[in-house]
Order: C-alpha cells, then sequence, then structure tokens
C-alpha cells in the first residue's frame, strides 16, 4: 500500500510528528479491518537542506524509527547534482564527514534494539537509540537532538554478561557543516561504573545540537594476564610463535584497534590470527601501528641474543618492537616491502640491544607503522640456528576476496605472487582486501594501491 502524503499526513519537518503520524495510520489500517503493514518512509531529513547528514539531526529520526516500528526509511537527497556522497555523510570531496562516523556507530550495532525512553517523543529533542551485543559482549547507546547541556543516559536491566563492572567509553562525533571532513570521533570520557540494581547512569555533556554521542558500554571484568599453553610456557632461547600471546582481556594480554576477529582462525579474540603458509599454520595479521601483544617467557641464561623475524611487511615504514618488562630491548626490526604479497615473508636478522636477565619475564610485541603479518620471532645464541628462506607459492588458486568491510566482492584466479595485479585486473578500487583460498588452504591481506 502506498499513501500519498496529502492524503491523511502532509509532508512534515523534523522528527517530532513520527509517532502521532505512526499511531494515526495504524488506526486507519484498524478503522478498515487491514493488517499492519510495514512502513516505508522516502526521504526524511531537516527542513534545512544545509543540515542533511547531520549527526544531531539524524539521531532523533533514528531513535524514532526504531521506537516506532519504521521499516526501513531513506536519508534525503538534496544535491542531486553530487550523487555518490549518501545523503551528505560524505562532503563533496569524499571525504567522510561527521554523519558517516554516526551512521556507522547505528550500522555496529548488532543483537537486539533496547527500548529508549526520551525526554519527549513528540519533539526534535533529545533522544536516542540503544543496542545489546550479547556475542560481542557490548552495548551501545548513541544520543543527540535539539538541545545542549548534561544528559542522564540512565540504563536499567544493564545485562549480567557485562558483569558488576562496566567500562564506559564516551565518544562524540563533531559536525560544523556538510562540506567538513572529520578525522574521527573522539574520545570525551572513559571510567569504569559500578552497577548497582541491575543499573547505571552516565551524564553526557552535549556541547552543541549539531555533535553526537555514543555512550559505549564493556564488561568492566578484567581478566590477568597469564601463559598461552601454561604446560609449555616459552623460553628464550626459543621460538615465539606470535599467535600463542598470552590470555587475558584486551589492554593486559593484548591491544588490538578494532574489535572485529579478521582472520577468524586460531584464537577468538579481537586479535588477527590468519591461517599461514607454514606448518606451524597461523600468523598475526592485520597489524596496525600501536598494537602489541605480550607473551609469558622464560629466560634460561642472561645473555644478549641473536633476534630472527619472520614478517611480511607491507611498506618501508612498518616493523615490530620488542620490550622485556616494558623495557626496549630492541630497534625496529623490519624486512624490505612485501611488495603486497601477504604470504611472502622475509626474515629480520638482528640483535638484542642489551642482555635479557635470566628469569621469568614478559615479551611485549609492539607494532610501529601500519601492516605487518608477523610469524614468529626466533631468539637463538649467535652462531647457531638456521636461515630461513623466503617462501613463494606459484600454484593458481581460486581466491574469494572481501572488503575491509567484510562484504565479499567476487573471487580471482591467481598465483599468490600475481595476486594484486590480479586484483586490479578485476577492477577493484584502491583499498584492502582479504582473500581465502577456496580449498581453505590460505588467507591473506592485500592492500589494491
Ligand atoms: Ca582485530
Ligand atoms: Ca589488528
Ligand atoms: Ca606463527
Amino acid at each position: 500500500m502506498f499513501l500519498e502524503p496529502s492524503f491523511e499526513h502532509p509532508n512534515q519537518w523534523g522528527s517530532g510528528g513520527i509517532p502521532d503520524a505512526v499511531a494515526n495510520y495504524r488506526a486507519l489500517e484498524k478503522k478498515y479491518n487491514l493488517n499492519p503493514r510495514p512502513i516505508t518512509i522516502n526521504e526524511y531529513s531537516s527542513d534545512k537542506h544545509e543540515l542533511e547528514g547531520c549527526p544531531g539531526v539524524s539521531v532523533p529520526f533514528i531513535a524514532k524509527f526504531e521506537r516506532h516500528g519504521i521499516e526501513s526509511a531513506v536519508i534525503s537527497w538534496w544535491f542531486v547534482s553530487l550523487p555518490g556522497r549518501l545523503g551528505s555523510l560524505l562532503t563533496s570531496d569524499n571525504e567522510k564527514g561527521g554523519g558517516w562516523y554516526m551512521y556507522k556507530w547505528y550500522g555496529d550495532m548488532d543483537g537486539y534494539m533496547a527500548n529508549v525512553t526520551p525526554p519527549n517523543d513528540k519533539s526534535d529533542g533529545i533522544d536516542g537509540f540503544a543496542a545489546v551485543n550479547k556475542k560481542a559482549k557490548e552495548a551501545s547507546v548513541v544520543i543527540d537532538g535539539n538541545n545542549t547541556g548534561t544528559v542522564h543516559v540512565n540504563i536499567s536491566n544493564v545485562p549480567e554478561f557485562l558483569g558488576s563492572q562496566v567500562n564506559i567509553l564516551v565518544e562524540r562525533v563533531t559536525w560544523e557543516n556538510k562540506d567538513k571532513a572529520v578525522p574521527a570521533p573522539n574520545v570525551v570520557s572513559e571510567d569504569v561504573y559500578t552497577v548497582t540494581d541491575g543499573q547505571i547512569s552516565v551524564p553526557v555533556n552535549v556541547e552543541n545540537p549539531y555533535y553526537a554521542y555514543r555512550v559505549y558500554i564493556t564488561s568492566g571484568v578484567v581478566i590477568p594476564q597469564s601463559p598461552f599453553d601454561p604446560d609449555h610456557v616459552m623460553t628464550i632461547p626459543g621460538t615465539i610463535e606470535v599467535e600463542n600471546y598470552d590470555l587475558g582481556s584486551a589492554g593486559v594480554a593484548y591491544s588490538d584497534k578494532d574489535k572485529e576477529n579478521r582472520g577468524e582462525a586460531y584464537r577468538e579474540d579481537a586479535v588477527d590470527v590468519y591461517t599461514s603458509d607454514e606448518a606451524d599454520g597461523y600468523a598475526v595479521g592485520y597489524c596496525q601501528e600501536g598494537e602489541w601483544l605480550k607473551y609469558t617467557v622464560e629466560v634460561k641464561e642472561e645473555a644478549i641474543y641473536n633476534i630472527k623475524a619472520r614478517l611480511s611487511c607491507g611498506n618501508e615504514n612498518v616493523g615490530i618492537k620488542l620490550y622485556l618488562d616494558d623495557e626496549p630491548i630492541s630497534d625496529l626490526i623490519q624486512t624490505a616491502p612485501n611488495d603486497n604479497e601477504w604470504t611472502s615473508y622475509l626474515v629480520a636478522e638482528t640483535k638484542t640491544t642489551k642482555a635479557l636477565p635470566k628469569g621469568a619475564h614478559t615479551l611485549k610485541m609492539e607494532i610501529v607503522d601500519s601492516w605487518i603479518n608477523i610469524d614468529r620471532i626466533e631468539f637463538v645464541a649467535e652462531g647457531s640456528g638456521t636461515s630461513l628462506t623466503e617462501i613463494e607459492a606459484d600454484e593458481v588458486k581460486i581466491f574469494t576476496v572481501w572488503d575491509i568491510s567484510g562484504r565479499s566482492v567476487g573471487s580471482i584466479e591467481s598465483t599468490e605472487k600475481g595476486i594484486p595485479s590480479a586484483l586490479k585486473n578485476s577492477g577493484l578500487k584502491q583499498g584492502f582486501y582479504l582473500l581465502k583460498a577456496a580449498d581453505n588452504s590460505k588467507s591473506l591481506s592485500v592492500v589494491v594501491e
């Protein structure tokens, strides 16, 4: 069924009219004995075209769509001469604007939507939408609207899986105008809250009605660091398979910049472990600047050690640095760039910058710059050990290809060395892609330039 706007409700501006419009329409269905139809909104927007895509204006709309069961809705399309801008979520130079991040927060919501009660449902004022994701053990609330001042986000029935202590990250996305690029959301505050009678109250200072804010809730229960295999603590001298990083919470045993598990192999937390070409089978990939992993190690004897790190470096700036109990023990360790051949590993050879003291310690591997795969790090006494050789693969295989958002974009047939040019020739845009061999023998990441 399609209702002409003039039939019952003319085009209306703002989000405050949605509750009554939906109720009136549902009453009509009842009156004429119709089964409830899904409601689609063709275009939603502020009445000011310059506010298209503005996060603070869009939040109250989305909140009401969720609350009142709107099946789908399309953002306005004022600027038809600039197509492909996602309703002004991108600037006219195709850079991300503030609205892009707010819609990404919405798109990242998974699990089920939670009920949100705003101060006034029939207004464009402060409103919000929220989701609870049991699988990822997280919940989030996005708020804003045409008000400023402190908003108390009162959350009841905090799910038990979040525990009695929760981490609360409050983030803000700014917005000046639809052509102003925004580099990223900012962190406003990060605190641990104690859940009392299933409730917490988070104050959020809304500084600007055009901004949007996200309250992101995760479990505050900290799992302490412990060896991955307590029966076989890794030793120096010896080989550290980097995928065998310690057990423990994020920020304790590891730090990974995105919560996705990109490789979906071997480990189940946010660290991106991939199946690799080696008999050992695994490497840590999708490594970004500042990420780190920790290892409980036993240093057998005090000595300076030779280091052999098996790496696939995505560019000439990227590498790893090693620390023992947070003291640096190496310079930057890197190899020649891999020319986007992510199964082509090289071994970097160097030595520790100081003698490692005997005994139990924590080894930390830190990522410097972005995009490197790491298979393993050997610590060997001088004059011993065998050199690893570069692995090449010439067999033609079928690879399924995903883009950075995890969307399948087709498949290619190629040798591993030929993948970058095969991707380019298949017409894919610049960007980061994940590939998996159809025979499940390999998973790798490739940058198309
Ligand atoms: Ca990750
Ligand atoms: Ca990562
Ligand atoms: Ca490995």
